[in-house]
């Protein structure tokens, strides 16, 4: 028997949020779920994380912790976790935002009504927002550079909640390569690709990393380091050989 839902928190070093994050998403999966798994993916944590995760699997049946395969490949931890179960919703959250949890009710609600893929989005009218300028900008020009290559119009491509039907997932996941953090936009120009609307939800977003000017710009700069390379793939894929999507 296929589970209702199986909602996925990656988690690397995360030894300050996962407890509350774990706790909070089983009592959202609880009040929206008859059958359902929490899957945590554990990527190289190397503080308290595995410990912390050890003891809150054994008390609880409805949480199974997985490790991750290398670092830095936080969209295939996900693709693996999913692949793991046969479910009717597959969604994820990431473990430094435990107030996104506030959002599974809705979210589920909306796939179950017959939506195919339910996103977070920071940008969308009604959205509230808590976040250095500087994150707002980088972000910006993230989501516009995206949106003018493959005119896709989604608002928030890497906010860390999505939720997608069986369907759909059936439907992305083989198109679907990127491992490391551009897999949410893949995942998404393959949806829109096909002809899979894509339900975007304004949240409420808070960043829970405080961190230095300094930190900010060597993120920048690890990030674009992944960024260029996937979106020349993704060019690649979505606007020169087309593989499976409608013409
Ligand atoms: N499984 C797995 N999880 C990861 C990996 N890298 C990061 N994560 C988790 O993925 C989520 C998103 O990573 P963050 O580092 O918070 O990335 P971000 O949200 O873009 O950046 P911040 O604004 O600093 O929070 C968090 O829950 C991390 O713990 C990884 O390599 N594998
Ligand atoms: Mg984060």
């Amino acid at each position: 028997m296929p589970y209702e839902c199986i909602f996925v928190i990656p988690a690397r070093n995360e030894e300050k949020s996962i407890e509350e994050t774990v706790g909070r998403v089983c009592t959202a999966m609880e009040q929206a779920f008859g059958s359902f798994m929490v899957v945590v993916v554990d990527a190289s944590s190397t503080d308290s994380t595995p410990r912390i995760l050890k003891r809150l699997a054994k008390e609880n049946s409805r949480l199974d912790v997985i490790s991750g395969t290398q670092p830095h490949q936080k969209g295939y931890d996900i693709h693996c976790a999913f692949m793991k179960y046969d479910s009717s919703i597959y969604g994820f959250l990431d473990s430094d935002t435990p107030e996104m949890s506030q959002y599974i009710l809705p979210a589920s609600n909306l796939i179950k009504s017959g939506y195919d893929v339910v996103i977070g989005s920071r940008y969308k009218g009604g959205a509230k927002l808590d976040r250095p300028k500087s994150r707002v900008v980088v972000s910006g020009l993230y989501n516009k550079t995206i949106n003018a290559i493959f005119g896709d119009g989604i608002s928030d491509h890497q906010c860390g909640f999505k939720l997608f039907s069986k369907r759909a997932w059936s439907a992305i996941s083989p198109l679907a390569h990127e491992k490391k953090w551009p897999w949410d936009t893949e995942v998404l120009l393959i949806a829109k690709g096909m002809g899979i609307k894509v339900y975007e939800m304004p949240i409420s977003w808070r960043d829970s990393r405080g961190r230095t000017p300094i930190e900010n710009i060597l993120r920048v700069a690890s990030d674009a380091s992944i960024f260029i390379p996937a979106t020349l793939r993704m060019i690649y894929r979505f606007k020169i050989s087309r593989h499976g999507l409608r013409k």
